[in-house]
């Protein structure tokens, strides 16, 4: 077994997390601060978003030098000092290696378009002109053409996310030895591994129109794996939109020797409408989700193995989206936390998730930070979009959503900093926050140790079968995991109604491991499961 077979891993997005010095923005003093918390928490690898250099034009994501940590986050000395601290409590640092495209202020990309003989000129995608336009139609994730014209050397250069995030150029041998190299750099500072960024991308061909999934995206991630992993005892994931359980079975199979597993959005695009973007909204089908959801966990039984999230810094708030954050936030919460938890693979926590932090409600786009929002709201307006409905998809899907400050207590600013926090902190935060939660039992945060703890002491929870039961079932969510004739049922009422539990087979009455209502037994025959109910009953 792998160390992160049975482990749970906790992201923190730097610039929301904790302010150590009144600055208004996260830094990484204020995360070795917190080492502790994470340390009650349980998790076993805390996954970092980007701390190197960056202008920011991305949040980090568009960076300047990978070898350097930008000064609003503390310097390579406190970096340092967070692998140390975090390895003598057991938690190991994830970094994340956002290596499809840099800065436009990174070095390379300064020297590569002053002229076209530059010796790094090939570490980006330049093309001329074609008919005096961009060379072909391919589009950027955050508007508008993915082409930009450089006038100085009158070509276009690709830039598959924001202009100021060219495109590295894979197909140069160079450029993948410089990633090698940064990356060793880090490993041999004893990292626990890299989350990679749209690392499905690198393989594109982009005269081809081809972005994702490109025909040498496995031979660059063997590469990279013999360059840089083998032989030391790290995990990787991959981020990858694109994937299906086929094609995450050949990133994540050990004998093909690329990453330990990836994250796959198909459960995170059920609100969409089919055709449409992430901003054209549907209501979610339960049926689909665990329908996908189970394809998942029933595909990659054998080889391959899963990440299971709920969350992230792009993604909107779990219990704001799927749940209900005004009634039932604190069942709805732990309800998807057991439901998620009781899978199998490798789950990720978002900091704030554990405490049932909310998405964050605007009312005028003056009040987001998101290139990608307001990318799409100034595009959506021009086409002739309401103004009231671009707001609202804001509200519901906006990268904003998750990247408010972490709530520690009920003092000002919810003890995030004692300056002006980068991005306000939500107003609910006098009852949503670490303090009170560590006061209480019951509380969120319990129930996401205990669960953590659940993997660590029950095999059945890392390595059991699964089976999804009620496949039709409009608002149930039930499965069971079974392992060397132990069979365990999780069974959870996505609704804000009563809903009866009536199982074919014949089971009776069940221990509970955990329930979010309190429950000690449960009889199966008559069982009624509460609004936003969940629990695992020992059945076998
Ligand atoms: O995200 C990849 C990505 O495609 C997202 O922009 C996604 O499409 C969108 O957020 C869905 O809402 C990664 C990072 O996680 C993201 O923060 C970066 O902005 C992006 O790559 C570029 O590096
Ligand atoms: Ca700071």
């Amino acid at each position: 077994m792998k160390w992160w077979q049975n482990a749970v891993i906790y992201q923190i997005y730097p610039r929301s997390f904790k302010d150590s010095n009144g600055d208004g923005i996260g830094d990484i003093p204020g995360i070795i601060s917190r080492l502790d918390y994470l340390k009650e928490l349980g998790i076993d690898a805390i996954w970092l978003s980007p701390v190197y250099e960056s202008p920011n034009d991305d949040n980090g994501y568009d960076i300047s030098d990978y070898q350097a940590i930008h000064p609003d986050f503390g310097t390579m000395a406190d970096m340092d000092r967070l692998i140390e601290e975090a390895k003598s409590r057991g938690i190991r640092i994830v970094m994340d290696l956002v290596v499809n495209h840099t800065s436009d202020e990174h070095q390379w990309f300064v020297e590569g378009r002053k002229s076209k003989d530059n010796e790094y000129r090939d570490y980006y995608i330049w093309r001329d002109p074609v008919n005096g336009e961009a060379p072909n139609d391919l589009t950027s994730t955050f508007g508008g053409s993915a082409w930009e014209y450089d006038e100085k050397t009158a070509q276009y250069y690709l830039h598959l996310f924001s202009k100021k995030q060219p495109d590295l150029n894979w197909e140069n041998e160079k450029v993948r030895q410089s990633v090698y190299d940064m990356m060793n750099f880090w490993l041999d500072k004893g990292i626990g591994g890299f989350r990679m960024d749209v690392i499905d991308l690198i393989g594109k061909k982009p005269d081809e129109g081809i972005t994702g999934n490109g025909p040498k995206l496995h031979h660059y991630l063997q590469e990279l794996h013999q360059e840089t992993l083998l032989n030391r005892d790290v995990m990787t994931v991959g981020e990858t939109w694109g994937a299906t359980p086929e094609t995450a079975m050949l990133y994540s199979d050990p004998l093909r020797q690329e990453l330990s597993m990836v994250f796959q959005f198909e459960h995170m695009q059920l609100d969409e409408q089919p055709g449409g973007t992430k901003w054209d909204l549907k209501p979610l089908d339960l049926t689909e989700l665990k329908r996908v959801l189970s394809k998942w966990q029933v595909e990659l039984k054998d080889s391959g193995w899963n990440s299971l999230f709920w969350n992230n810094h792009d993604l909107p708030r779990i219990v704001s989206r799927f749940g209900n954050d005004t009634d039932y936030r604190v069942e709805s919460a732990k309800l998807f936390a057991i439901l998620l938890h009781l899978m199998k693979g490798t789950p990720y926590i978002y900091q704030g998730e554990e405490i049932g932090m909310t998405n964050r409600k605007i009312e005028s786009i003056d009040e987001v930070d998101d290139i990608e929002s307001i990318n799409m709201y100034h595009e959506r307006l021009s086409e002739g979009y309401r103004k009231d409905a671009l707001i609202h998809a804001i509200n519901v899907k906006g990268r904003d959503n998750a990247r408010t400050p972490m709530h520690w207590d009920d003092s000002e600013q919810a003890g995030f900093t004692t300056g002006t926090p980068w991005l306000p902190v939500q107003s609910n935060y006098k009852h949503i926050n670490v303090k009170e939660s560590l006061d209480s039992e019951d509380s969120i945060f319990s129930m996401y140790k205990k669960l953590i703890q659940l993997r660590k002491d029950n095999p059945l929870v890392v390595w059991g079968d699964y089976e999804l039961l009620l496949p039709d079932h409009p608002s149930i969510f039930a499965y069971t995991r079974s392992y060397q004739g132990n069979t365990w049922l999780v069974a959870a009422n996505v609704s804000g109604q009563e809903e009866r539990l009536e199982l074919d087979e014949d089971r009776r009455v069940g221990k509970v491991i955990v329930s979010n209502y309190g429950k000690e037994e449960i009889d199966l025959e008559m069982a009624v499961l509460q609004p936003f109910e969940a629990t695992v009953v020992e059945i076998a």
